[in-house]
């Protein structure tokens, strides 16, 4: 490209098809790059920046907005700083995030979507998209168990908003006039779920209205198939049985164990899942679907489009010369939604159903090879006893100094810090990174999670030997 070239020489622009190609395909060779060091080891995971040194402007990356335009290399440079200056999520030692990896069926259905740029709210404008999004979603009813896969659904923005969606249909389900009258057609309502669950579940309640009071009649109750922390299962089957003698709504927050249904190993752990009015389930984490890609499932037809339409007549016209009911946009608390379907839709096809579930037992199998390995190994205290019932591994490391310490407040102050400590010198060397927290009366500990494809157990050793050369004093 030649360094005068800028925006305006590319397509629509008069003879802008070479120039166009030229830079695409700079992209393009910056993009594999990027994806070829990403699954090299030596690269780090990160080179990490405190927020005022990125703003200050890094050799040349300059992330202020320009009155001019810039020359098309000066955006090439942008494109290779941004991802220089980024986590490669992908990388096989980022273990940080339930949502990890990156799969090459599911970026080159990324790059298809953004190439197609369509809205899914109607089939007129993404017709190909909304039947896959049909077919799979019903797929993924029938693998919850739901008669002939019949049931509604939708992908979302994420499992907080597929959550959302449960507690708005339940509302709808026992009291209609809601969405008319609004709240004070219904009595004071309250909605039950675990300490331990997902805190989306109380957002949707504050967002919505609801209160946490005893005396408020109550409505829905989550159960959590996979915990965010501790990835523990709640006994859905024990909870459906109550569900159903009070006549409540009963939703599986299966965002993070949801992927387990595609495994016959491991898919009892949702024993009960069937019995649920609602499921939500994020390809996007265990499924190594790339971000977003989060399933809101109901076993009632019709029951979203009846909570949410508003039939606006400028999109949703009734008199088109097709069959409307495939303008799924209507059903939705959004106008414009992303296509989140095409990436999942190909990583299937690519993978077979058989291919998930390799996918799911191969990482759970590495998270009992982790578990095995720490669970009596000196310096290391697991938070729960037994072993996990899904990927997550939580433990503390004692520094030697601390090991023969005596239990007691200052020995949990002292612990409380180790985590943060490591894990800030993780992420200043770069070459790894792994979560931490608190949990209820538990001082930081370290959550190990295993979703990506390309983790290994050498990953995992290299892990271990990471925490202790950087926790040890
Ligand atoms: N939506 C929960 C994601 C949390 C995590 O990746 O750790």
């Amino acid at each position: 490209l030649l360094p005068s070239t800028s925006f305006s020489d590319l397509l629509p622009a008069k003879n802008g098809e070479e120039p166009t190609m030229q830079f695409l395909l700079e992209v393009v060779d910056i993009l594999t790059n990027y994806i070829r060091k990403t699954f090299d080891r030596s690269t780090k995971v990160l080179d990490f920046h405190h927020p005022h040194q990125l703003l200050e402007g890094m050799e040349g990356f300059n992330l202020e907005l320009s009155d001019q335009p810039e020359s098309l290399e000066q955006i090439l440079v942008d494109c290779r700083d941004t991802l220089k200056y980024g986590v490669r999520t992908g990388h096989p030692r980022f273990f940080n995030q339930l949502s990890t990896g990156l799969d090459i069926i599911g970026l080159a259905g990324e790059w298809l979507t953004s190439t197609a740029n369509t809205n899914m709210f109607t089939y007129e404008i993404a017709p190909v998209f909304v039947l896959m999004e049909q077919l799979t979603l019903k797929k993924m009813r029938e693998i919850i168990g739901w008669p002939n896969g019949e049931g509604d659904g939708l992908f979302s923005p994420g499992g907080a908003i597929s959550n959302m969606y449960s507690v708005m249909i339940a509302r709808y389900k026992y009291f209609p006039e809601v969405k008319t009258k609004g709240m004070s057609a219904a009595p004071r309502l309250v909605l039950f779920t675990s300490e331990h669950s997902h805190y989306s579940i109380t957002k949707a309640g504050a967002a919505l209205g609801f209160g946490k009071e005893n005396g408020y009649v109550p409505l829905f109750v989550n159960a959590t198939a996979g915990t965010t922390v501790y990835g523990a299962f709640d006994p859905i089957n024990d909870i459906a049985d109550i569900c159903e003698k009070y006549n409540l709504w009963l939703h599986v927050d299966g965002a993070w164990g949801g992927g387990l249904l595609m495994s016959r190993r491991h898919r009892h752990k949702l024993s009960g899942v069937e019995r649920a009015n609602s499921v939500t389930w994020n390809p996007h984490k265990m499924m190594g679907v790339p971000l977003q890609c989060s399933a809101i499932l109901v076993r009632e037809k019709g029951i979203l489009q009846g909570c949410n339409s508003m039939c606006a007549g400028y999109l949703f016209q009734p008199d088109k010369q097709y069959d409307v009911t495939y303008d799924t946009g209507d059903k939705a608390i959004q106008c414009g939604r992303h296509v989140d379907i095409f990436k999942f839709w190909l990583m299937w096809k690519a993978k077979g159903t058989v291919g998930f579930e390799q996918h799911i037992d191969r990482c759970l199998e590495l998270s009992e090879y982790l578990y095995n390995k720490i669970k009596n190994r000196p310096g290391y205290e697991m938070v729960f006893q037994g072993e996990p019932q899904h990927t997550n591994v939580c433990f503390w490391y004692i520094p030697p100094s601390m090991r023969n310490m005596p239990d007691g407040e200052e020995r949990r102050e002292r612990l409380h810090k180790v985590a943060p400590k490591i894990k800030a010198m993780m992420m200043e060397s770069g070459t790894t990174m792994v979560g931490y927290q608190p949990q209820g009366d538990k001082v930081n500990f370290f959550r190990m999670v295993i979703s990506n494809h390309a983790a290994t157990r050498s990953d995992i050793d290299f892990l271990i030997d990471e925490i202790e050369r950087l926790g040890h004093d």
